[in-house]
């Protein structure tokens, strides 16, 4: 038989069908999606940084030597976006966020909630327990690769047990928060908890 053609996934399966959301159909392509355009960048030893503030002891910065430096794993779960498609199996790396908490400066008790900040002021927010959980991260690189610069490059969280636009690409600030705060899907009328297993899409 010729193989070509055949899906990874048969959607039928009792095994597969379980891992896929109410709503969602499986797809092998890694649809692009976001608002503004891409950001290209040069040296980003000089032009790039993370940083981190808010509700922790002081805040901190990461150069990209010293971001690419901290102990990196690797997760391998599906991905399920709001526009319907879901992609089981992907395989990321990056800095586990728990690791991540380690080199940095201690949180304040007060610290419950993170927004995410990203180049050309896209924003996304969590609650710090959900980035607390085993497979949330920072992560640069997908199926082996350095991020492709759609994707997110050099660096995106990683947040698979939301809805993906929580998954915020071109990540440049992490800023601890006392009370939440709505990111830019979320003010645009998205659900704020996006959980894909209760079909949280948009807010009532
Ligand atoms: N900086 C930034 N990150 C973003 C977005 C965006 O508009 N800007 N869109 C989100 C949405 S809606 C989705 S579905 C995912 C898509 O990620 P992908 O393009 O890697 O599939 O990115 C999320 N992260
Ligand atoms: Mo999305």
């Amino acid at each position: 038989m010729f193989n070509a053609f055949r899906k990874k996934y048969d959607r039928t399966a009792p095994e597969v069908e379980d891992r896929v959301p109410p709503g969602q159909y499986l797809t092998e392509k890694f649809p692009v999606l976001h608002y503004g355009s891409v950001p290209s960048y040069r040296d980003l030893e000089n032009t790039w940084d993370l940083r981190v503030w808010g509700e922790i002891e002081s805040p901190a910065r990461f150069s990209f030597a010293e971001f690419r430096a901290l102990p990196t794993t690797e997760v391998v779960t599906d991905i399920h976006c709001v526009t319907r498609w879901s992609k089981l199996d992907t395989r990321w790396q990056g800095v586990k966020f728990t690791e991540f908490l380690k080199h940095i400066p201690s949180l304040k008790p007060s610290a419950k909630f993170i927004l995410f900040h990203c180049e050309q002021g896209f924003t996304a927010n969590v609650p710090l327990e959900i980035m607390l959980e085993d497979e949330a991260m920072l992560a640069y690189k997908f199926d082996g690769q350095e991020l492709t610069p759609d994707h997110g490059y050099p660096l995106r969280s990683f947040v698979p047990k939301k809805y993906f636009w929580k998954s915020a690409k071109w990540l440049r600030g992490i800023e601890f928060l006392s009370e939440d705060q709505l990111g830019f899907w979320e003010r645009y009328g998205y659900n704020n908890n996006a959980d894909p297993w209760l079909e949280e899409r948009y807010s009532d």
